[in-house]
């Protein structure tokens, strides 16, 4: 038994002194919201360390998903993938879309392209993949396809903050992609979230509707929503972005050991990136097979037992949860990939501060 526990995460913070001149700051000022200095600021510092056009922050990535279908007026059907956080259909529904889900490839746990095609229906309007752990998705077929049908394409990239592809940034695919800022993620404040744009008059879209469609005073164009984000957010986001390459460096040096730690053990399969050139080690999910002496559920006990929290992101899937197993394409024979990979996965501890000793002893546990 490890002396403390050990969670699935823990937030990156920079040193609360640091934080204070910002406070100051927003306390002299009495700018608290409502696209003050920090938050101008940090969209700029944003694009140039994220290599993208525009973003427009939000309170959170589920309100920048539902307003990313706002702003490019999907309806209909949206085609995506059962294996993600519920936020990616629940940002569907909210929009009175119907999820159509698709199965995903098995090895990169990302939406299949091969199986797109076939779901889509004369109601489908658009596609929501989803960048899953931060291994970007097949982005040019996924492009392609939609090109074809003349479909939009949002991207959920709640998990690929700096994640780059073959092209650079994998946010500049798409028409829209999503970013979630939440305190478990890669970058944080706290709270947060974010649409990447690819012109000024997407942006200007986003921007109206989540200031409640406000274009000044006295017009309003859309039933727009809030989702400001707020100044206090805004300046510890200014602060995290200064520790963020430390922060992947530190990631990335876990994600090695626990590659090694595992190599050899037979039933415990770690997930391999999806080609891209910058990763940025979101997570780190095993997939426990047949091989192994104890079933997915025994281990994730084990673990706990032993003070480590893993999380089995994703289980239970998307389209097994009540407000969506009703649908056609929710049935389980339509999704056995995704079936499979819900029932053998468990991501393990993976953050800055988790030590090397840490490591070894979530390894240990697994080997023995
Ligand atoms: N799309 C995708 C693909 C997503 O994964 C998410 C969010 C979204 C969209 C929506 O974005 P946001 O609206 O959240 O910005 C967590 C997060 O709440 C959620 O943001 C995240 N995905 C999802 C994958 O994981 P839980 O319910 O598993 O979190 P929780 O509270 O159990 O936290 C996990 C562990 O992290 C805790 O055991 C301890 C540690 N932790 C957590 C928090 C919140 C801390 O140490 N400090 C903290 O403040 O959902």
């Amino acid at each position: 038994m490890t002396n403390k526990p050990i969670y699935v995460t823990q937030p990156q913070l920079p040193k609360l002194e640091e934080l204070i001149p910002y406070l100051e700051n927003i306390w002299e000022s009495k700018i608290l919201t409502n696209n003050g200095p920090y938050h101008q600021q940090l969209e700029q510092a944003l694009c140039e360390y994220l290599g993208v056009k525009h973003i427009a922050l939000f309170t959170n990535g589920t309100v920048a998903l539902v307003t990313a279908l706002q702003t490019l007026r999907i309806t209909g059907e949206v085609i995506t993938t059962p294996y993600s956080f519920v936020a990616t259909s629940h940002s569907l529904l909210w929009n009175a879309i119907k999820p159509g889900f698709v199965d995903i490839d098995p090895i990169t746990l990302n939406l299949d392209p091969d199986k797109i095609e076939a779901a889509i229906t004369p109601q489908t309007t658009a596609i929501m993949p989803v960048h899953c752990y931060g291994h970007p998705c097949d982005v040019d077929r996924i492009q392609k396809i939609a090109d074809n049908y003349g479909l939009k394409v949002i991207y959920d990239a709640a998990h690929a903050f700096g994640v780059q592809c073959h092209s650079g940034s994998v946010l500049n695919h798409g028409d829209l992609s999503v970013l979630s800022f939440h305190a478990t993620k890669v970058f944080n404040t706290f709270e947060g979230g974010a649409i990447v744009c690819p012109d000024t008059k997407t942006k200007q879209r986003v921007d109206h509707l989540k200031n409640f469609g406000f274009v000044d005073e006295t017009i309003v164009v859309a039933p727009g929503i809030n989702g400001k984000m707020s100044e206090f957010n805004a300046a510890l986001g200014l602060l995290q972005l200064k520790g963020i390459d430390e922060a992947l460096q530190k990631r990335k040096a876990i994600d090695a050991q626990y590659r090694e730690g595992l190599a050899g053990v037979k039933g415990i399969h770690c997930l391999s990136d999806a080609g891209e050139k910058v990763a940025n080690y979101a997570h780190f999910p095993i997939l426990v097979r047949p091989e192994y002496p104890l079933n997915r559920e025994a281990l994730y006990q084990k673990l706990r037992d032993n003070g480590i929290y893993a999380r089995r992101y994703f289980y239970p899937l998307i389209s097994d949860f009540p407000m969506y197993r009703g649908l056609a394409s929710a049935a389980q024979s339509n999704l056995p990939v995704a079936s499979k990979a819900a029932s053998e996965v468990i991501c393990l501890p993976i953050y800055p501060a988790l030590s090397s000793e840490q490591v070894d002893s979530v390894i240990e546990l697994l080997v023995s």
